[in-house]
């Protein structure tokens, strides 16, 4: 029995534009060169991208160490992030790059900031001294609480010049899961602003963080960035403005010279139980990754702007807002905002109006603007683009041809990028030089990574069969474990399979060998025996042409084990009745089979979803099963659950 069947069928495949294979970082030629070099010997391969990509103080002794599941890359080896975004951009042949923007920063309100390579080497700098004043010392923990603005990147970078590790807490959580995951880092220090800008409005953050420091004995000082302007509470002896300190602030700051396994950063991110992660990276390898796939899938080139539409609190944001994109010194644009104010628009003008190049951005929000009408982005000239992505879920082919036909315009390449927050960097990705596309799948796993799709038992399985996606070897990028915690990094990622990473996802391969990601293996549902991807039909579901968005879950079913539910937004202006909820059970069962043919299908304005856009399927798999609902923590808008649990009384 096949482990997760794939039913769904995607037979559209798209070529490179040999305009922009021609000109690629990595052509076909070189691409195939380096394949092959990563397939014998990923180790020297990796040791050649660390070399040519990545400036070091001293090399390193040994590529790797692996003691699974612990590894250490180019062991002895020594280096400074911060020296590899910024200084390297100001000495010899580089020089050029001292008043080239580094970050293009544009507010919610409009109003927009741009700050050269030079301005950058300046403000680190003083941050970093004002850290060292605050007592901040090489490993301590620093935790950032910040909205989008350009001084949450200057932090992190600062961290990186002294070797505090930061840990970026995301702006919307509450300030109890600020609170939990200060205390889980023993964070030293927090860096926050008086609020920041949403939906047209300002937002408060420091009385959050206020709340928080009620119970979190290891934080002596507070640094706040000015934002909005809004009265704010300061406690003195703690608190301190950003301002205030930077402004007295030396502009002169050695960038230590750290171990390559030094502490970068602590992300946390929510598994299956309660209790978040606190995902450790490393300094070496981690940049060594980020910057290898920055430069060779986005193509990046000096010219480039760069716009990763993710905020800074997720990893996307980290790797690709950051620290992938100005080690390559090209210019990143940062947006504090909502991509809808003041109108559905936004995105779109930003781009015209900063000429951007590439654009990285989640299926969620493309579908959204799916919604929202064709006509927002036709009344901008979008020619600049030249590259678009996506990341944090998987697409479903019709958002993706939308992608390529209404903002690519048919000639950009689209890279449909999977990773994680434990991998670091991009893992399984199309090279848009010499990879063809099809709609719906990540392609290849990047050379260097080898990824495997295995069964239950811990083989691996033959296309088109499905299973678990598994890494069989480590990488330079990958998390070095779980924050104080290395027990349930074991359990986690590495107790299904022998010294195997074990991703949580489920995936396929085609005849291709193309990979088909099918979305965490708790969101695969087992219909009479037979596994389907919730993915698969929510793909099905939005093919139709008056379904915007849809999640699909699973509830128990006394006959089929497990019933499936649909929860679908319609396109706005559609009419939605039972006679259209018919069509779409007819629909899915076209294109999939009558196996994934929803029992009930649910209408709704909006679905849950987490603040970084991803759908909550576990609320929506309670509100499906009647259960009541358990952690809601992460989610963006809890009015949604509220009107979903209306139309079950209903
Ligand atoms: C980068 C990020 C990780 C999970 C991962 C998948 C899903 C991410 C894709 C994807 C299909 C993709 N980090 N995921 N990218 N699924 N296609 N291109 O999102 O830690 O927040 O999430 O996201 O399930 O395991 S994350």
């Amino acid at each position: 029995m096949p482990d997760i069947e794939s039913l769904l069928k995607e037979k559209r495949t798209f070529k490179p534009d040999r305009e922009f294979t021609r000109q690629a970082n990595w052509n076909k030629k070189q691409t195939a060169e380096y394949r092959a070099m990563a397939d014998k010997n990923p180790e020297r391969f990796w040791a050649k991208m660390a070399k040519e990509n990545v400036s070091w103080f001293t090399p390193w002794k040994k590529v790797l160490d692996w003691k699974p599941p612990f590894a250490k890359w180019f062991v002895g080896g020594k280096l400074n992030v911060s020296y590899n975004c910024v200084d390297r951009h100001l000495e010899g042949e580089n020089a050029w790059r001292r008043n080239k923007a580094a970050i293009i920063w544009e507010g919610e309100p409009g109003d927009t900031r741009t700050i050269t390579y030079g301005e950058l080497h300046r403000e680190i700098c003083k941050f970093a001294n004002v850290m060292k004043s605050q007592g901040v010392k090489k490993g301590d923990r620093v935790a950032l609480y910040m909205p989008m603005i350009p001084e949450l990147s200057i932090a992190i970078l600062a961290c990186t010049r002294i070797g505090a590790v930061h840990s970026v807490v995301f702006g919307g959580f509450s300030a109890e899961a600020l609170r939990d995951r200060i205390n889980d880092a023993g964070a030293k220090l927090v860096v926050t602003a008086d609020g920041g800008y949403r939906r047209g409005a300002p937002y408060p953050l420091k009385p959050a963080v206020d709340e928080a420091l009620e119970g979190t004995p290891s934080v002596t000082s507070v640094v706040t960035v000015k934002r909005t302007g809004e009265p704010t509470r300061m406690q003195a002896g703690r608190d301190h403005w950003w301002h205030e300190l930077t402004d007295e602030a030396s502009a002169v700051c050695e960038p230590a010279k750290l171990d390559a396994e030094h502490p970068l950063f602590i992300l946390y991110t929510s598994g299956t139980t309660g209790k978040p992660k606190g995902i450790l990276h490393t300094t070496g390898g981690y940049l060594t990754h980020v910057t290898t796939t920055a430069k060779v899938l986005f193509d990046l080139k000096d010219s480039d702007t760069f716009w990763c539409t993710a905020d800074i609190g997720w990893v996307t944001g980290h790797s690709y807002v950051v620290y992938g994109i100005l080690a390559n010194g090209a210019t990143t644009l940062m947006y504090e905002g909502v991509p809808t104010h003041p109108g559905p628009d936004r995105f779109w003008d930003i781009i015209e109006r900063w000429g951007v190049t590439i654009f990285y951005t989640a299926p969620t929000a493309i579908r959204t603007f799916v919604r929202l009408g064709d006509e927002h982005p036709k009344k901008h000239d979008l020619s600049s683009l030249r590259l678009l992505g996506t990341v944090g879920e998987p697409i479903n082919p019709e958002a993706w041809m939308w992608y390529h036909r209404i903002i690519g315009k048919k000639k950009c390449p689209i890279v449909d990028t999977w990773w994680q927050t434990e991998t670091g960097g991009i893992m399984i990705t199309p090279l848009p030089s010499s990879v063809d596309t099809k709609p719906g799948s990540a392609t290849n796993p990047f050379p260097g990574i080898d990824a495997a799709i295995f069964s239950e038992e811990g083989n691996e399985v033959d296309p088109p069969n499905g299973g678990y996606l598994v890494i069989r070897e480590p990488w330079p990028g990958m998390l070095r474990g779980i924050w104080g915690d290395p027990k349930r990094f074991k359990e986690t990622y590495w107790s299904k399979y022998k010294n195997i990473y074990f991703t949580g996802d489920g995936a396929h391969r085609d005849q291709d060998s193309y990979f088909w990601i099918m979305g965490r293996v708790d969101d695969v549902m087992n219909i009479s025996g037979h596994r389907i991807g919730t993915m698969e039909v929510e793909s099905a579901l939005v093919s139709h042409t008056k379904v915007a968005e849809s999640a699909v879950v699973g509830r128990p079913d006394s006959l089929t084990g497990t019933a499936i539910v649909a929860f679908v937004t319609p396109k706005s202006g559609e009419t939605v009745d039972d006679v259209l909820k018919e069509e779409l059970r007819t629909h899915v069962t076209k294109q999939i089979g009558a196996i994934a043919k929803p029992k009930e299908i649910r209408f709704t304005d909006a679905l849950p979803k987490t603040r970084s856009g991803k759908i909550m399927r576990r609320l929506l798999r309670d509100i499906a099963s009647g259960r009541s609902v358990g952690d809601t923590t992460t989610l963006e808008d809890f009015s949604v659950v509220a009107k979903l649990r209306e139309g079950d009384e209903a």
